[in-house]
């Protein structure tokens, strides 16, 4: 049998354990372990129950176990900027804070009110998001901080408790926007602002290090296979976008999930004047590259709408539905903070468009034309805006993960940015997560190769812009998003 990787990926709103073996050039992939993720109320905040999440991934190990892999290797992604704070027992303190969670709401003005944006962005060279660690961190209890021996990234603590040892991975860190581009480290100043010490987060290591074997304890207690884990990309983006089978220089990518991450792969960071005024980031990737992105709602609003009607209709019915309606009937800035966590997006889309005297979509199909419609165009127009700060044209556009299933939308996105769109995989994420591994155990040489093996395993669809379909759209809709207030800083 050849040798089994298993990418443990969990995001927002689900996780699982993939298996990956790599058969004569060839990468096979099959899901072994599903669970469903989200946070709930609990002590007045939203939080992750990081225990069960934990549970889930001993229970698909049994799996992988019985259906007949005694030894694998094991990498671990998840959503960034939240962490656990771990006692001098070196147990967690409570469980962690969601970042949707309501109490970051005016740390980010008032951090910046004595550190100016500009400054930060030097430093940083990452995007303003309220809920980055940096304003997260500014929140919490200060005495309960001074007690805390560690402060840990979700797949870093879930790392530590499969094996008892503890790092931060870069490309996690980086979204905490505490990480200083030129020296490499956590930067003190911002340390200090948040009353935090270096020594407070284990030390920082790069995509592809060995971590080390499940602790003895686990197997006395499960049934597992011997497992190795190998620190990878452990930001489930960076692994997205490793998994993304872009060609040439100038390709854009479009992480397409809970959020939208749209962006470009550089080896040198671009925080220049252009890009702080777009509020573009530059997330640290594995392999000395950068991800130069931002971050557009995404799926998010869709699967909002899915579970307000009941989980009724499937994402493939709710597009079919949306498709028998005309797209654009309405304007919407999906960026804006209110679809961030609303107590129901159905009321709050509508809201909006009679706050802004827009048409009211009423229907499932309407509802979730207007979230894909308003997507599209938020997605052309950040790519105008990419390719003026970049200084050139971004020749195609890689849409990955699950949103690359979403055929209405990926054309959309084509016509209006006027691009070629590559869709596919949509796996990109574990794919992604498997090939640091595999990388780390000299399976495959380098990422340019790994991409190549990505390339040969999965069929890629492509969408072609269709000429003059949509007018002035994209310009109306240009001016719309002015007088609203663009996401600038
Ligand atoms: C996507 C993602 C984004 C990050 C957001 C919050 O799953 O990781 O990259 O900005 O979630 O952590």
């Amino acid at each position: 049998m050849s040798k089994a990787y298993v990418a443990v990926d969990i995001g927002a709103s689900s996780g699982r354990l993939m298996l990956g073996t790599l058969d004569s050039g060839k990468l096979q992939l099959k899901e072994m372990h599903r669970f469903k993720n989200g946070f709930t109320k609990e002590n007045g905040h939203d939080r992750w129950n990081i225990d069960s999440i934990i549970n889930e991934i001993f229970v698909g190990l049994e799996k992988i176990k019985k259906a007949g892999y005694d030894d694998v290797q094991l990498g671990i992604d998840t959503w960034a900027v939240d962490y656990v704070l771990v006692g001098m027992d070196g147990k967690k303190v409570e469980d962690p804070i969601s970042y949707r969670d309501a109490r970051t709401k005016n740390a980010m003005e008032e951090l910046t009110s004595d550190l100016p944006k500009s400054y930060i962005y030097k430093k940083t060279g990452i995007q303003f998001l309220n809920f980055n660690t940096l304003y997260q961190l500014y929140t919490e209890n200060r005495e309960e901080l001074a007690k805390t021996d560690k402060i840990m990234m979700i797949p870093d603590y879930i790392g530590y408790i499969l094996t008892g040892n503890a790092v931060t991975e870069v490309t996690n860190a980086s979204t905490t926007q505490m990480l200083n581009l030129r020296e490499g480290l956590f930067d003190n100043n911002l340390l200090d602002k948040v009353h935090v010490q270096q020594d407070q987060f284990p030390r920082l290591v790069e995509s592809g290090t060995i971590l080390g074997k499940i602790r003895h304890k686990w197997h006395t207690i499960y049934d597992l296979p011997e497992t190795e884990v190998i620190t990878v990309a452990t930001h489930d983006t960076a692994s997205a976008v490793l998994g993304t089978p872009g060609e040439g220089d100038h390709w854009a990518f479009l992480s397409s999930g809970t959020w939208s991450l749209l962006g470009t792969e550089l080896n040198v960071p671009e925080n220049g004047e252009l890009a702080f005024q777009g509020n573009y980031t530059n997330e640290w990737g594995a392999y000395g590259t950068y991800r130069f992105l931002k971050n557009i709602m995404g799926l998010w609003m869709v699967q909002n709408l899915k579970h307000e009607f009941d989980d009724k209709y499937s994402f493939s019915e709710l597009a079919s539905m949306a498709e028998k309606v005309s797209p654009f009937e309405q304007y919407i800035n999906v960026n804006d903070d209110r679809f961030a966590n609303p107590e129901n997006m159905t009321k709050e889309i509508q809201d909006y468009c009679r706050e802004h005297n827009e048409k009211v979509p009423e229907t499932p199909g309407e509802l979730t034309m207007a979230v894909y419609s308003n997507l599209a165009l938020y997605y052309a127009n950040e790519i105008q805006e990419l390719n003026r700060i970049l200084g050139y044209k971004l020749e195609a556009l890689n849409i990955v993960g699950g949103g690359s299933n979403v055929a209405l939308l990926n054309q959309l996105t084509s016509t209006l940015s006027d691009i070629t769109v590559y869709a596919g995989p949509g796996e990109a994420t574990a794919i992604g997560n498997l090939m640091v591994q595999m990388i780390t155990k000299n399976d495959i040489n380098n990422i340019a190769d790994g991409r190549k093996v990505i390339k040969d395993s999965y069929p890629v669809k492509t969408f072609k812009p269709e000429t003059n379909k949509y007018g002035n759209t994209l310009h109306e809709y240009q001016d719309f998003l002015n007088t609203e207030g663009r996401d600038t800083v």
